[in-house]
């Protein structure tokens, strides 16, 4: 197995339709030991009922919440604890204000705009300085980006900007940790329904769109992702880092 136990560290699990509970539940089909950070009591319980649900007891649940940095100390030391090293990290976490969601960019606030580089961008950096103090020898880390990052989407305003300096930090990060044969990679996903994107107004609109011109004519699902992120942080992407990888059915190829 391609992650047989190997002690991943799992960032952003909120419920069943996050996207890193898709690459958890991969990982978990490949004998990997995860460790779940999470943010709520509330979050904390889901993951125990859905690990339960797939028959997995080897795991570790820490509290963490990115945009506190005694909680990274006290969550890897932690780790270090239980664990020794770990051998990967994924960071699935994003924020921003329902209101920067639609309408111009322009009016984003100084707040939102901090606030959505804070949790979104930032704490990747952060997270990756911490998970990488614990890998020996080698690493491997991923993030989960959009198009939004890269063109202009539509009402993606402050989020498209949070997500161009996250997959920046991980071309800086590819480099910093490159020579400690730790790579770092980012999977741009295309839209997925999670509890944050139904939020969003015009979410389905977007959706319907995706479908009819997207060249696989379907939505992106979790497995998708799931094994996208298994060959990331297999050995089957040996040599790959600094990459953005686009999972998006080959929507991000149109010019129209
Ligand atoms: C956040 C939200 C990050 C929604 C996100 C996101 N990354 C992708 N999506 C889905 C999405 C959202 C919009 C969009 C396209 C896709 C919600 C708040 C938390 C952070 O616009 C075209 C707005």
């Amino acid at each position: 197995m391609l992650v047989d136990n190997k002690n991943i560290v799992i960032m952003g699990v909120a419920n069943k339709w996050s996207i890193a509970w898709g690459i958890a539940n991969k990982m978990i089909e490949n004998n990997a030991n995860l460790i779940f950070t999470y943010l709520e009591e509330r979050n904390k319980i889901s993951i125990e009922k859905l690990l339960e649900k797939e028959n997995y007891t080897n795991y570790m649940l820490v509290k963490l919440d990115v945009t506190i940095d005694e909680d990274y100390e006290n969550a890897f030391k932690m780790i270090k604890e239980k664990y020794g090293h770990i051998d990967g990290m994924v960071h699935s976490v994003a924020f921003a204000k329902k209101e920067e969601l639609s309408g111009n960019y322009f009016d984003t606030s100084r707040e939102g705009y901090l606030l959505s580089q804070n949790i979104s961008s930032y704490s990747f950096v952060k997270a990756s300085k911490h998970a990488s103090d614990l890998m020996n020898e080698k690493g491997q880390i991923i993030c989960l980006t959009y198009l939004g990052g890269e063109r202009v989407v539509l009402n993606y305003n402050v989020m498209g900007v949070a997500k161009a300096s996250l997959e920046a930090s991980v071309k800086y990060l590819a480099h910093d940790l490159g020579k400690r044969n730790i790579r770092v990679n980012a999977i741009s996903s295309g839209p997925i329904k999670t509890t944050s994107a139904k939020g969003v107004g015009e979410f389905s609109k977007l959706m319907d769109g995706f479908i009819k011109k997207a060249p696989m004519g379907r939505l992106v699902n979790h497995e998708d992702l799931g094994n996208t992120a298994l060959y990331l942080l297999s050995d089957l992407s040996s040599g790959v880092t600094g990459e953005n990888i686009h999972v998006d059915c080959g929507y991000s190829v149109l010019g129209y």
